[in-house]
């Protein structure tokens, strides 16, 4: 063994022996930059989670060009970055994804992914996932001819892979993502999924298989459905929690709690890797909630609850420059408008309660709802001032496109309730426009164009009339 490989065995056990938890770094656009991966570290470990899985789609050598080598600089960067996680006593896991264009029969491909792996074992890295999720699941003729679906040829690189690793460090982890990850994508179902049964049958017990729950994005992750899976797969599945991941869509951030997995779902998983907002900052709640899901404790709190305990931990972030300190009346209204992908938090949902009501009636009838929806209103942009106050101009960048939206959404709707109380008759005859947000510009672009031309309704049908 040389002396890479003695430290990288000997590097400190992590804190949950037996079941990975942490945040697996898995989405598309602009990976992190060491000091967010460095804040990240001290989230982890505050919050009792154990593990930081390196897979940054957009890391070229990751995935596109998967067979070359790091360069110097590079392997400086990720020597740093393995040795920072070490110091903070976490499980590094290094994922090399080469499905986009790997001939699963060819020694030489082999020998790239030995080599790649080869080379993060010299810095120290004793873990490692091989990823093929978002590949076209297709074999060319040799493979074809040698492994005869998909699933065989996946499971014979990955075992003769995992094989490699453990010689060099029995203890390793090694987790695989299978191109079919979610319950919607199994064909023509999970329990009778061809190629799940056959990963099931293929795989080395070893290897842990990774799942994003019955979605991609999936709100809720039922029990039963884990049952299902575990008896195809031969093995728990680790959970790759895609439901703070925001890079599907430009337009959302997800601020809210982890949440939609009752208790006794970690009974049922090997592991629960979150794959957060790509927008670093953004993701203190999603990661100190997990640590409360995870650790259960106390199992009485609610997401709602471990919420509530993650803003005001996050609170003392927000110093500002302003006369007056930013709130935690504030943060929460941040949180609220930025929840989850399916639920608003509670101010949120009233707001648009209010709004709706206040939109079909008469001020005459709006009763407690227009006076609440224009102090609404005016806490949104009071929110968006105070947050470029911040003195963390990386945190304030992280909300700023989506506060500034939501404030300029916010100053029409205060323009539109002027006017309609200035115009109280239960059906005006006149409609309203605001000067300050021209037509073709506000709202203007190509993809808002399309959008317009292909309007969905609630099922996310469009096109007949
Ligand atoms: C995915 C991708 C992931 C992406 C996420 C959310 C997996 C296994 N793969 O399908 O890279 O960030 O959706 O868009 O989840």
């Amino acid at each position: 063994m040389d002396r890479a490989q003695t430290k990288a065995v000997s590097q400190s056990p992590p804190p949950n022996a037996g079941f990975i938890s942490g945040v697996v770094e898995g989405f598309y656009g602009r990976p992190w930059n060491p000091e967010q991966r460095h804040q990240l570290f001290q989230w982890l470990r505050t919050a009792g989670l154990d593990t930081y899985l390196y897979a940054p789609k957009d890391d070229l050598k990751h995935r596109v060009v998967w067979r070359e080598l790091y360069d110097n600089a590079e392997v400086a960067e990720l020597r740093a970055l393995t040795a920072d996680c070490a110091s903070h006593g976490l499980r590094f896991i290094y994922a090399l994804a080469p499905g986009l264009d790997i001939r699963y029969a060819r020694p030489e491909e082999m020998v790239a992914l030995e080599m790649k792996v080869a080379q993060m074992c010299g810095l120290g890295v004793v873990h490692f996932a091989i990823l093929f999720d978002d590949i076209p699941a297709r074999l060319d003729l040799e493979d074809e001819r040698r492994y005869g679906s998909v699933a065989v040829a996946q499971a014979a690189v990955t075992n003769q892979l995992a094989g490699s690793v453990r010689r060099r460090a029995p203890g390793a982890e090694i987790l695989f993502c299978p191109t079919e990850y979610s319950g919607r994508m199994a064909r023509p179902s999970v329990g009778e999924s061809a190629y799940l049964r056959e990963l099931g049958e293929n795989l080395a017990p070893e290897v842990a298989v990774l799942w994003t729950g019955p979605e991609i994005v999936s709100e809720t992750v039922p029990v039963e459905s884990l049952r299902e899976l575990q008896a195809v797969l031969r093995r728990k599945p680790v959970l790759w929690d895609n439901l703070h991941a925001n890079d599907y869509d430009l337009r959302r951030l997800y601020l809210g709690p982890y949440t939609g997995r009752a208790p006794e779902l970690r009974n049922e998983v090997a592991g629960i890797l979150l794959n957060p907002n790509c927008q670093f900052e953004a993701n203190f709640v999603p990661v100190h909630t997990l640590g409360s899901y995870v650790r259960g404790a106390p199992e009485s709190r609610t997401p709602r609850q471990a919420y509530q305990d993650a803003l005001s931990a996050w609170l003392p972030a927000f110093h500002s420059r302003a006369p007056e300190p930013f709130t935690r009346a504030e943060l929460e209204w941040l949180g609220d408008l930025l929840y989850l992908p399916t639920e608003f938090g509670e101010q949120a949902q009233l707001y648009l309660d209010d709004l709706s009501r206040v939109l079909l009636s008469a001020p005459g009838d709006w009763g407690q709802a227009g006076a609440r929806l224009e102090q609404a209103s005016r806490q949104i942009v009071a929110l968006y001032e105070k947050l470029t106050t911040l003195t963390n101009r990386n945190l304030l960048h992280a909300f700023y496109a989506h506060v500034w939206e939501l404030k300029e959404l916010a100053l029409l709707i205060l323009a539109w309730l002027r006017w309609r109380q200035e115009h109280p008759d239960p059906n005006p005859t006149q409609r309203f426009a605001s000067p300050e947000f021209r037509p073709g510009i506000f709202r203007g672009g190509f993809g808002a164009r399309l959008e317009r031309l292909l309007p969905m309704d609630d099922q996310g049908r469009f096109g007949n009339p």
